[in-house]
């Protein structure tokens, strides 16, 4: 197969590939536009004919697969081609609508690009520059290629062998896959790309209880974001917030951003406030400043009964005071007695103290004192956001608080607190993450919005079940019981998740090279890449074959040659992919999965709805994933490929037994275990088990979508007065760090804990270090509405909206900027790092830069592969600037990864 036959342009491919009725449907939805291919122009309004009737074949209700958030969708099926796609308005997951990526999904099913045959590479060569030189072999061929090199390396060399990879183009095949490589195989070892939540779903599960949390948009006046484009072009839930937000700014929600670069939210907002990167937490603290010092728009009685900052901290260790009896934190009482958190009557919220001989203060007052040098001028110098800027949002955000107020919702009565500050990857993709989150998301707790009314809550904290009287599928939070904080529930699968546990009760010796165990407060395995790179370092195995899942990890992160060289010695790796993506360069056998309209998925959105954003709005909602029409050339979805691979290493009983573990299947309703799985009858088993008999696969098919009403108490964590507070003085760090660096030296380890603090700090990041004023650019990325990760842009539609887009392809730069270097749009120029290494791009000016940054969208684009001939080389690939692989650029706390690198901007002749 030669990639550039398949130049496959969207007229051509229309005219060509598809026959008449599908051309004529495509073209019915496609915007007029000039046609690039022979400058035939078409007429912008004239509707084109339909050649089916509208009124023929069918709409089958499935799930869409463009990008995460796997809306509820309508296919409209003509003599079994798929004409049209539409949301469905019976779900609350999407609500009807479906996004521009979404309605092109239509052309991915027929894309001739897309592989549907197994192949194997005869040229062993690998590289970026040789043809793998790909040739089809049989499924029997193909899985006997995966069970056999993944089989002999762990045999070889142990569970630490293989290395499977995956993210979030399918995410619950990724579950499936994590969960088979380990269950058939023994397997150990992996890594994941999204180096988007880290920090931020920590903290999300400390003060909310669950690892995704979102402003109660249906009830808030003022959302302050950092670093995200939610609610308005990306993230979570994309197709349920844009409607709600919509609506709320009609009626009034103010919306501040905080970004280098204006992107869908920027753009909306009332006031978009370009930072410098890599400062957000300087900004935060400076907000808690005004807020603390100088406005005293706190709520004091928040502080004081739901978080800990009562909690008597030794001012000489920093920790916190436990009782020696009961194990419990102490705070002071208004008589001037201390007692434990759950006796104290009237806790005093600051002050200085002796207790029995040592000297003390709250919590809170430490905070206040640790806070005092971040005043707004203080900042400036660090963030470049004027001083009277960040005194409006303080102000703004105090006010907007409703401090002291209570509204009812079904009878019961919560504290009313419509304003949030909202985050996500901008600021993670940072060293010192777990620093700038903490000070960014307790801004939450000063104005009370913590978990209330219009403020900032979790998708799905609290799970009752999935009708009034099967609990099967429920689950609350626990409380960690020594400071009486909240205890969480990991995402996906809603089992009990606490850091707390981690911190105070696990062993921190590491098991694999993502070393999580030396982490207790990661949810993520990224220093996989670091020990991989360099195994020594750790005293880790590194590992011999890759398994790549529905990814693309030779873009992930940084530079593509150093990752290249990672895949370059492996000595085998595997892939399972749509597309030929150019890590399919190094890879020695792809499977094809089907297309998400040819495949049948049991639960799409996993236990708690991980992407669908809570509220009293949105109810649990079962959406059905359901094959729409037959996939081409028999190729199978993942849950039948790892069922197969399960069956033939006759592993069935475990493999199922582990699934049935992991969706909360009750043994009356499991399938055959001594079976290969049946994805449908698996469907059945797990609807059953959690709704009820008449719920069963057939009936969701038919209706789309089950759903239940949250109650108030699910979506408010503290209806009815519940016990339970959150952090504000971070003390469980410091026994982390003690507990880090005791093993560290113990395993003769490198090991950075100075973040392991209990109050925020700014500290500058990577990229700070560098001095010489040529190099005085930093370049940023943005996803935008149309675009997912990597690797849409192969869709044709989306391919032509990109290019009409004046920053589709090209570098934006603030043309103030621009013009001081004489610089100017349609500049063709080149990036480079005080290294040496450099990209290349056309220079679109704009004023939604910062002047200090140049913006791009996606980052990792410009594909390499001529397997993907519409992708290929277009877009600025800016990561590929940053050194990949070494520990200096990541966050030991959370495993973030510092993307920031100073350049020059050169003019290429
Ligand atoms: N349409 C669409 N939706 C998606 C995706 C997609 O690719 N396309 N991807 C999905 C995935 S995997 C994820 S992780 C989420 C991502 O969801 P978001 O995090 O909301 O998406 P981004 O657009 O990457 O937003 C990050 C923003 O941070 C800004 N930024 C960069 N550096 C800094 C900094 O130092 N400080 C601040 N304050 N801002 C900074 C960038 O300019 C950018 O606007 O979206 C998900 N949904
Ligand atoms: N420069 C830059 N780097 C980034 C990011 C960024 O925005 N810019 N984002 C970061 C984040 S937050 C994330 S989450 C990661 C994302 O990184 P990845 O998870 O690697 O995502 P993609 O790069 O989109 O690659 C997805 C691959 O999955 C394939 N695919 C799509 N659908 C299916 C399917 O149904 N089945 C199978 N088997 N394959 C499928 C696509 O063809 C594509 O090859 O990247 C991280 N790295
Ligand atoms: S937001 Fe994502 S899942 Fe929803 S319609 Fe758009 S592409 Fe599909
Ligand atoms: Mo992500």
């Amino acid at each position: 197969m030669n990639g550039n036959e398949l130049n496959v342009s969207r007229r051509r491919f229309v005219a060509g590939a598809a026959g008449a009725a599908l051309a004529a449907g495509l073209a019915g939805c496609s915007p007029a536009t000039n046609n690039s291919d022979n400058g035939e122009s078409l007429p912008n309004s004239a509707p084109e004919k339909t050649a089916y009737d509208m009124n023929e074949g069918e709409w089958i209700p499935t799930t869409c697969n463009m990008c995460f958030n796997n809306c509820s969708i309508k296919a409209h099926v003509v003599d079994g081609v798929v004409v049209e796609l539409a949301g469905n308005p019976d779900s609350s997951i999407g609500r009807g609508h479906i996004c521009g990526k979404g309605a092109a999904g239509i052309m991915q099913l027929y894309d001739p690009n897309r592989i549907t045959k197994p192949m194997k590479r005869t040229n062993p060569r690998k590289g970026f520059d040789e043809d793998p030189g790909w040739e089809e072999i049989s499924w029997d061929e193909a899985y006997e290629l995966v069970d056999s090199n993944v089989k002999a390396a762990i045999e070889r060399s142990g569970p630490h062998a293989v290395t499977g990879m995956s993210m979030v183009a399918s995410q619950i095949g990724s579950l499936v896959r994590h969960t088979a490589l380990g269950v058939i195989y023994g397997n150990a070892e992996g890594s994941c790309s999204d180096i988007c939540g880290t920090g931020v779903h920590q903290l999300e599960y400390l003060l909310t209880g669950t690892g995704n949390a979102r402003p109660d948009y249906a009830n808030c006046n003022y959302v302050l974001q950092f670093g995200t484009n939610a609610g308005t072009a990306t993230r979570h839930g994309y197709n349920m917030t844009v409607e709600t937000f919509a609506e709320r700014r009609a009626n009034g929600l103010r919306h501040v951003v905080v970004d280098p670069h204006m992107g869908g939210s920027g753009e909306k907002a009332d006031l978009w406030v370009p930072i410098r990167p890599g400062t957000d937490a300087a900004l935060a603290l400076a907000i808690a400043y005004v807020l603390v010092h100088e406005e005293g728009t706190i709520d004091i009685d928040f502080l004081k009964n739901r978080t800990n900052s009562p909690s008597l901290v030794n001012v000489e260790t920093g920790r916190i005071l436990f009782d020696e009896a009961t194990g419990k934190s102490l705070y002071m009482d208004a008589d001037g007695t201390p007692k434990t958190y759950d006796t104290c009557a009237d806790p005093q919220l600051e002050g200085e103290f002796e207790v029995n001989g040592t000297p003390c203060k709250t919590g809170f007052t430490l905070y206040k004192e640790h806070i005092a040098k971040y005043t707004p001028e203080y900042q400036e110098q660090i963030t470049t956001v004027p001083a009277d800027t960040v005194r409006q949002i303080a102000k703004e955000l105090g006010a907007s608080a409703c401090i002291g107020q209570t509204t009812t919702i079904d009878g019961v009565e919560l504290p009313y607190r419509p304003a949030a500050v909202d985050a996500f990857s901008g600021i993670t993709r940072h060293k010192h993450t777990w620093l700038t989150c903490q000070a960014v998301f307790t801004l939450n707790n000063l104005i009370g919005s913590t978990n209330a009314v219009g403020g900032f809550c979790g998708f799905d904290p609290i799970c009752n079940g999935w009708t009034d009287d099967n609990p099967n599928m429920s689950w609350s939070l626990g409380i960690w019981e020594p400071e009486g904080l909240i205890d969480n529930n990991q995402l996906l699968l809603a089992f009990p998740n606490s850091y707390y546990t981690k911190v105070y009760e696990s062993d921190y010796t590491p098991t694999t090279m993502g070393m999580m165990e030396i982490q207790p407060l990661s949810e993520d395995n990224h220093f996989e890449h670091v020990a991989q790179a360099h195994p020594d370092l750790y005293h880790t195995q590194a590992a011999e074959v890759a398994f790549c899942y529905a990814c693309n990890p030779i873009k992930w992160w940084g530079n593509y040659d150093e990752q290249a060289e990672i895949f370059k010695n492996y000595t085998y790796v595997i892939g399972i992919d749509m597309y030929l993506n150019e890590s399919s360069y190094f890879y020695d056998v792809i499977l094809p999965e089907c297309h998400y309209l040819e495949r049948t998925e049991p639960l799409p959105h996993a236990a708690n709805n991980h992407r669908v954003i809570g509220g009293m709005d949105n109810p649990w909602t079962v959406p059905v994933w359901q094959k729409v029409v037959e996939p081409r050339d028999g190729a199978p979805s993942s849950w039948e490929l790892f069922g197969e691979l399960a069956s033939r290493a006759g592993k069935n009983a475990e493999f199922i037994s582990t699934l049935n573990m992991m969706f909360r299947v009750k043994e009356e309703y499991s399938v055959p275990l001594d079976q290969k799985l049946d994805v449908e009858a698996f469907a059945d088993s797990i609807l059953k088990s959690n709704i009820d008999e008449e719920h069963d696969f057939a009936w969701l098919k038919e209706h789309a979508v089950y759903d239940h009403p949250r109650t108030v108490d699910e979506v408010y964590i503290w209806a009815g007065e519940k016990p339970g507070r959150v952090p504000m003085y971070f003390d469980f760090v410091l026994e982390a760090k003690a507990k880090v660096e005791a093993k560290a030296a113990e395993l003769n380890i490198p090991w950075e804990t100075d973040d392991y603090q209990p109050l925020p700090d700014w500290k500058p990041g990577c990229g700070y270090e560098v001095t010489d004023p040529d190099y005085d650019i930093i370049p940023t990325y943005h996803t935008d509405a149309i675009n997912t990760d990597s690797w849409l842009m192969e869709d044709p539609y989306i391919n032509e909206i990109n290019e009409e887009n004046p920053y589709g392809y090209t570098i934006e730069i603030n043309a103030a900027t621009a013009a001081s270097k004489g610089l100017a749009n349609g500049d063709k120029v080149r990036l480079v790092t005080t290294d040496g290494v450099a990209v290349e791009g056309v220079l679109a000016t704009s004023e939604g830069v910062h002047a200090e940054c140049i913006a791009v969208i996606g980052g990792h684009w410009g594909s390499k592969s001529a397997y993907m001939p519409i992708a290929k080389d277009k877009g600025v690939p800016i990561v590929h600037l940053i050194p990949g692989q070494t520990p200096d650029r990541m966050d030991h706390i959370c495993s973030a990864f510092d993307q920031t690198i100073r350049v020059k901007i050169e003019k290429v002749a």
